[in-house]
Protein backbone atom coordinates (compact mmCIF):
# COMPACT_ATOMS: atom_id res chain seq x y z
CA UNK A 1 0.00 0.00 0.00
CA UNK A 2 1.74 2.87 -0.89
CA UNK A 3 1.37 6.08 1.47
CA UNK A 4 0.06 9.18 -0.28
CA UNK A 5 -0.75 12.49 0.86
CA UNK A 6 -1.75 15.40 -1.14
CA UNK A 7 -0.14 18.40 0.05
CA UNK A 8 -1.12 22.05 -0.84
CA UNK A 9 1.49 24.91 -0.73
CA UNK A 10 -0.80 27.65 -0.05
CA UNK A 11 0.96 30.81 -0.98
CA UNK A 12 0.19 34.25 0.02
CA UNK A 13 0.31 37.51 -1.74
CA UNK A 14 0.99 40.87 0.30
CA UNK A 15 -0.41 41.61 3.95
CA UNK A 16 -0.67 44.83 4.53
CA UNK A 17 0.58 46.84 7.58
CA UNK A 18 -2.75 47.73 8.92
CA UNK A 19 -4.66 43.96 7.80
CA UNK A 20 -6.18 43.19 10.99
CA UNK A 21 -5.75 39.57 12.11
CA UNK A 22 -9.23 38.10 11.10
CA UNK A 23 -8.84 40.11 7.55
CA UNK A 24 -5.98 37.35 7.04
CA UNK A 25 -7.35 34.42 8.90
CA UNK A 26 -10.21 34.87 6.40
CA UNK A 27 -7.49 34.99 3.24
CA UNK A 28 -6.09 32.00 4.73
CA UNK A 29 -9.52 29.75 5.01
CA UNK A 30 -10.49 31.08 1.86
CA UNK A 31 -7.04 28.95 0.92
CA UNK A 32 -7.88 26.00 3.38
CA UNK A 33 -11.17 25.45 1.37
CA UNK A 34 -9.70 25.87 -1.88
CA UNK A 35 -7.15 23.02 -0.91
CA UNK A 36 -10.46 20.95 0.55
CA UNK A 37 -11.83 21.10 -2.77
CA UNK A 38 -8.46 19.83 -4.51
CA UNK A 39 -8.49 16.71 -2.21
CA UNK A 40 -5.58 18.63 0.27
CA UNK A 41 -4.68 16.58 3.17
CA UNK A 42 -2.32 19.03 4.70
CA UNK A 43 -2.24 22.83 3.61
CA UNK A 44 1.09 24.70 4.17
CA UNK A 45 1.14 28.49 4.35
CA UNK A 46 4.15 30.68 4.85
CA UNK A 47 6.12 32.00 7.20
CA UNK A 48 4.45 35.34 9.68
CA UNK A 49 1.56 34.31 7.71
CA UNK A 50 -0.88 36.71 9.86
CA UNK A 51 1.25 39.99 9.45
CA UNK A 52 2.97 41.68 7.28
CA UNK A 53 6.80 41.22 7.41
CA UNK A 54 7.54 43.50 9.92
CA UNK A 55 11.35 43.02 10.61
CA UNK A 56 11.56 45.70 7.71
CA UNK A 57 10.97 48.43 10.02
CA UNK A 58 13.45 49.87 12.72
CA UNK A 59 12.11 50.71 16.47
CA UNK A 60 13.98 52.10 18.89
CA UNK A 61 12.14 49.99 21.33
CA UNK A 62 12.99 46.22 20.94
CA UNK A 63 9.01 45.78 21.92
CA UNK A 64 7.88 48.33 19.28
CA UNK A 65 6.46 45.05 16.79
CA UNK A 66 4.61 43.20 20.14
CA UNK A 67 0.97 44.03 18.39
CA UNK A 68 2.31 41.96 15.42
CA UNK A 69 2.69 38.72 18.15
CA UNK A 70 0.89 35.69 18.78
CA UNK A 71 0.72 35.46 22.80
CA UNK A 72 -1.60 32.29 22.69
CA UNK A 73 -2.22 29.60 19.52
CA UNK A 74 -4.73 29.35 18.62
CA UNK A 75 -6.25 32.39 19.72
CA UNK A 76 -9.45 34.37 19.60
CA UNK A 77 -9.10 35.53 16.28
CA UNK A 78 -7.15 32.52 14.97
CA UNK A 79 -9.50 30.19 16.34
CA UNK A 80 -11.94 30.07 13.25
CA UNK A 81 -9.15 28.68 11.49
CA UNK A 82 -8.81 25.97 13.73
CA UNK A 83 -12.59 24.85 13.25
CA UNK A 84 -12.71 24.92 10.08
CA UNK A 85 -9.81 22.58 9.45
CA UNK A 86 -11.41 20.55 11.94
CA UNK A 87 -14.73 20.82 9.88
CA UNK A 88 -12.87 20.06 6.29
CA UNK A 89 -10.56 17.55 7.77
CA UNK A 90 -7.41 19.22 6.31
CA UNK A 91 -4.53 20.19 8.28
CA UNK A 92 -2.37 23.18 8.43
CA UNK A 93 1.11 24.22 8.96
CA UNK A 94 1.21 28.31 9.66
CA UNK A 95 3.86 30.95 10.50
CA UNK A 96 3.88 33.45 13.09
CA UNK A 97 5.58 35.46 15.43
CA UNK A 98 5.15 34.33 18.96
CA UNK A 99 5.60 35.91 22.22
CA UNK A 100 5.80 33.55 25.09
CA UNK A 101 4.10 34.21 28.59
CA UNK A 102 7.76 34.41 29.87
CA UNK A 103 8.75 37.34 27.46
CA UNK A 104 10.61 35.66 24.59
CA UNK A 105 9.85 36.25 21.13
CA UNK A 106 10.09 33.25 18.18
CA UNK A 107 9.66 33.44 14.25
CA UNK A 108 7.44 29.92 14.80
CA UNK A 109 5.97 27.53 12.52
CA UNK A 110 2.48 25.01 14.23
CA UNK A 111 1.42 21.89 12.39
CA UNK A 112 -1.99 21.26 13.34
CA UNK A 113 -3.83 17.95 12.73
CA UNK A 114 -6.87 17.22 10.57
CA UNK A 115 -8.98 17.40 14.22
CA UNK A 116 -7.47 21.10 14.60
CA UNK A 117 -5.01 19.50 17.74
CA UNK A 118 -1.54 20.56 17.26
CA UNK A 119 0.84 18.11 16.59
CA UNK A 120 4.04 20.23 17.01
CA UNK A 121 5.32 23.83 17.05
CA UNK A 122 9.34 24.61 15.36
CA UNK A 123 10.80 27.77 16.40
CA UNK A 124 13.27 29.38 13.99
CA UNK A 125 17.12 28.25 14.12
CA UNK A 126 18.65 30.23 11.60
CA UNK A 127 17.89 33.73 12.12
CA UNK A 128 19.34 36.03 9.05
CA UNK A 129 19.76 39.47 8.91
CA UNK A 130 21.40 42.25 11.62
CA UNK A 131 19.95 43.65 14.63
CA UNK A 132 21.11 46.95 14.61
CA UNK A 133 19.27 50.46 12.37
CA UNK A 134 21.45 50.20 9.18
CA UNK A 135 19.75 53.11 7.12
CA UNK A 136 21.78 52.27 4.41
CA UNK A 137 19.85 49.69 3.50
CA UNK A 138 16.61 50.77 1.66
CA UNK A 139 14.72 48.37 3.96
CA UNK A 140 15.87 46.86 6.83
CA UNK A 141 15.87 43.12 7.67
CA UNK A 142 16.15 42.96 11.48
CA UNK A 143 15.14 39.39 12.72
CA UNK A 144 18.05 39.87 14.58
CA UNK A 145 16.29 42.01 16.61
CA UNK A 146 12.80 40.71 16.81
CA UNK A 147 13.40 36.94 17.26
CA UNK A 148 15.55 34.66 19.37
CA UNK A 149 17.55 31.61 18.20
CA UNK A 150 15.29 28.76 18.85
CA UNK A 151 16.36 27.04 21.99
CA UNK A 152 14.53 23.66 20.58
CA UNK A 153 16.45 22.98 17.36
CA UNK A 154 14.90 20.46 14.38
CA UNK A 155 12.34 17.70 15.60
CA UNK A 156 10.21 16.08 13.39
CA UNK A 157 6.60 14.53 14.05
CA UNK A 158 4.64 11.41 13.42
CA UNK A 159 1.57 12.91 11.15
CA UNK A 160 0.11 12.44 8.46
CA UNK A 161 0.53 9.14 7.82
CA UNK A 162 4.69 9.91 7.78
CA UNK A 163 7.30 11.73 9.66
CA UNK A 164 7.04 15.51 9.10
CA UNK A 165 9.48 18.13 9.86
CA UNK A 166 9.23 21.75 9.69
CA UNK A 167 11.90 24.80 8.70
CA UNK A 168 11.32 28.48 7.98
CA UNK A 169 12.72 30.24 5.44
CA UNK A 170 16.89 31.33 6.01
CA UNK A 171 16.91 27.60 7.18
CA UNK A 172 16.75 26.30 3.96
CA UNK A 173 19.83 28.00 2.88
CA UNK A 174 21.45 25.75 5.22
CA UNK A 175 22.38 21.65 4.63
CA UNK A 176 22.15 21.03 8.40
CA UNK A 177 18.35 21.68 8.55
CA UNK A 178 18.06 18.71 6.25
CA UNK A 179 20.47 16.70 7.27
CA UNK A 180 19.40 17.13 10.74
CA UNK A 181 15.93 16.17 9.79
CA UNK A 182 16.82 13.38 7.39
CA UNK A 183 19.13 11.89 10.14
CA UNK A 184 15.12 11.83 12.32
CA UNK A 185 14.32 10.29 9.21
CA UNK A 186 12.33 12.66 7.56
CA UNK A 187 9.81 12.23 4.81
CA UNK A 188 8.01 15.96 4.21
CA UNK A 189 9.89 19.14 4.74
CA UNK A 190 7.71 22.23 5.10
CA UNK A 191 9.27 25.65 4.82
CA UNK A 192 7.60 28.62 4.50
CA UNK A 193 8.94 32.15 3.53
CA UNK A 194 9.71 35.54 3.20
CA UNK A 195 12.61 36.42 0.75
CA UNK A 196 13.34 39.84 -0.34
CA UNK A 197 14.30 40.09 -3.76
CA UNK A 198 16.92 42.54 -2.43
CA UNK A 199 19.88 41.55 -1.09
CA UNK A 200 21.13 44.51 0.27
CA UNK A 201 24.41 43.38 1.41
CA UNK A 202 24.94 41.85 -2.18
CA UNK A 203 23.06 43.09 -4.67
CA UNK A 204 23.98 41.11 -7.45
CA UNK A 205 22.75 38.13 -5.76
CA UNK A 206 19.40 39.62 -6.56
CA UNK A 207 18.36 37.88 -9.60
CA UNK A 208 19.80 34.58 -8.76
CA UNK A 209 17.23 34.55 -5.71
CA UNK A 210 14.73 31.99 -7.66
CA UNK A 211 17.57 30.13 -8.25
CA UNK A 212 18.73 30.11 -5.57
CA UNK A 213 15.67 28.99 -3.89
CA UNK A 214 15.52 25.99 -5.47
CA UNK A 215 18.65 24.59 -5.46
CA UNK A 216 18.87 24.40 -1.70
CA UNK A 217 15.27 23.07 -1.61
CA UNK A 218 16.23 20.46 -4.17
CA UNK A 219 19.57 19.59 -3.27
CA UNK A 220 18.07 19.05 0.98
CA UNK A 221 15.12 17.02 -0.85
CA UNK A 222 17.65 14.83 -3.42
CA UNK A 223 20.38 14.05 -0.68
CA UNK A 224 18.28 13.21 2.58
CA UNK A 225 15.34 11.27 -0.04
CA UNK A 226 12.26 13.70 1.31
CA UNK A 227 9.95 15.76 -0.17
CA UNK A 228 10.04 19.56 0.59
CA UNK A 229 7.17 21.89 0.41
CA UNK A 230 8.48 25.35 0.02
CA UNK A 231 5.58 28.17 0.22
CA UNK A 232 6.33 31.81 -0.27
CA UNK A 233 4.61 35.04 0.93
CA UNK A 234 5.47 36.86 -1.86
CA UNK A 235 4.46 40.01 -3.89
CA UNK A 236 4.73 43.43 -3.37
CA UNK A 237 4.22 43.83 0.74
CA UNK A 238 4.65 47.56 1.75
CA UNK A 239 6.84 48.72 -1.37
CA UNK A 240 9.16 46.22 -0.97
CA UNK A 241 9.54 43.15 -3.49
CA UNK A 242 9.33 39.04 -2.64
CA UNK A 243 10.14 36.27 -4.20
CA UNK A 244 6.82 33.77 -4.92
CA UNK A 245 7.64 30.32 -6.92
CA UNK A 246 6.11 28.30 -4.20
CA UNK A 247 7.43 24.86 -5.17
CA UNK A 248 6.78 21.20 -4.21
CA UNK A 249 9.95 19.32 -4.76
CA UNK A 250 9.94 15.58 -4.90
CA UNK A 251 12.98 13.29 -3.16
CA UNK A 252 14.25 12.91 -6.73
CA UNK A 253 14.93 16.72 -6.12
CA UNK A 254 12.74 17.32 -8.84
CA UNK A 255 9.75 19.87 -8.53
CA UNK A 256 6.79 18.73 -9.26
CA UNK A 257 4.20 21.53 -8.38
CA UNK A 258 5.16 25.42 -8.72
CA UNK A 259 3.53 28.76 -8.64
CA UNK A 260 3.90 30.94 -11.67
CA UNK A 261 2.61 33.59 -10.64
CA UNK A 262 2.62 35.69 -6.86
CA UNK A 263 -0.80 35.97 -4.81
CA UNK A 264 -3.28 34.21 -2.25
CA UNK A 265 -3.28 30.56 -4.72
CA UNK A 266 -2.25 27.04 -3.99
CA UNK A 267 0.15 24.44 -6.04
CA UNK A 268 -0.10 21.33 -4.77
CA UNK A 269 0.73 17.37 -5.48
CA UNK A 270 -0.24 14.10 -4.33
CA UNK A 271 3.27 13.40 -2.57
CA UNK A 272 3.71 9.52 -2.11
CA UNK A 273 5.80 9.27 0.86
CA UNK A 274 7.15 5.64 -0.02
CA UNK A 275 9.20 7.38 -2.89
CA UNK A 276 11.38 8.37 -0.16
CA UNK A 277 12.76 4.80 -0.07
CA UNK A 278 13.86 4.78 -2.83
CA UNK A 279 16.99 7.50 -2.01
CA UNK A 280 17.28 6.48 1.48
CA UNK A 281 17.85 3.14 0.87
CA UNK A 282 20.65 3.54 -2.11
CA UNK A 283 22.68 6.39 -2.68
CA UNK A 284 21.53 7.80 0.62
CA UNK A 285 21.79 4.87 2.57
CA UNK A 286 22.70 7.34 5.26
CA UNK A 287 24.05 3.90 7.77
CA UNK A 288 25.86 2.12 5.18
CA UNK A 289 27.88 5.56 3.56
CA UNK A 290 27.70 8.17 5.77
CA UNK A 291 31.09 9.08 7.91
CA UNK A 292 30.31 10.98 11.11
CA UNK A 293 33.78 10.12 12.34
CA UNK A 294 35.07 12.95 9.98
CA UNK A 295 32.37 15.34 9.89
CA UNK A 296 33.23 16.65 13.93
CA UNK A 297 34.01 19.83 12.30
CA UNK A 298 30.14 20.83 11.60
CA UNK A 299 29.06 20.46 15.22
CA UNK A 300 32.02 21.37 17.12
CA UNK A 301 32.78 24.69 15.31
CA UNK A 302 31.01 27.70 14.04
CA UNK A 303 33.05 29.46 11.80
CA UNK A 304 36.23 28.17 9.50
CA UNK A 305 38.81 26.86 12.09
CA UNK A 306 42.13 28.54 12.08
CA UNK A 307 44.32 25.61 10.49
CA UNK A 308 47.22 27.29 12.46
CA UNK A 309 45.83 26.66 15.77
CA UNK A 310 46.68 22.82 16.74
CA UNK A 311 43.09 20.83 17.03
N1 LIG B 1 12.71 35.47 6.26
C1 LIG B 1 13.97 35.11 5.93
O1 LIG B 1 14.59 34.31 6.60
N2 LIG B 1 14.49 35.70 4.85
C2 LIG B 1 15.85 35.49 4.46
C3 LIG B 1 16.39 36.74 3.87
C4 LIG B 1 17.85 36.73 3.91
S1 LIG B 1 18.49 38.29 3.63
C5 LIG B 1 18.57 39.02 5.12
C6 LIG B 1 16.05 34.37 3.47
O2 LIG B 1 16.99 33.60 3.68
O3 LIG B 1 15.33 34.27 2.48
Amino acid sequence: MTREIHVGAAQLGPIARDESRSQVVDRLIALLREGSERGCRLVVFPELALTTFFPRWWTEDPTGHDHYYEREMPSAATQPLFDEARRLGVGFCLGYAELTPDGHRYNTYVLVDVDGSIVGRYRKVHIPGHDEHEPWRPFQHLERRYFEESPDGFGVHDAFGGVVGMALCNDRRWPETYRVLGLLGVELVLIGYNTPLHYAPDPDQNPLQSFHNNLVMASGAYQNGTWVVGVAKGGVEEGVESLSHSQIIAPSGQVVAQATVSGDLIVSAVCDLDLCRHYKDTLFDFARYRRPEHYGLISSTRGVVDRAEPR
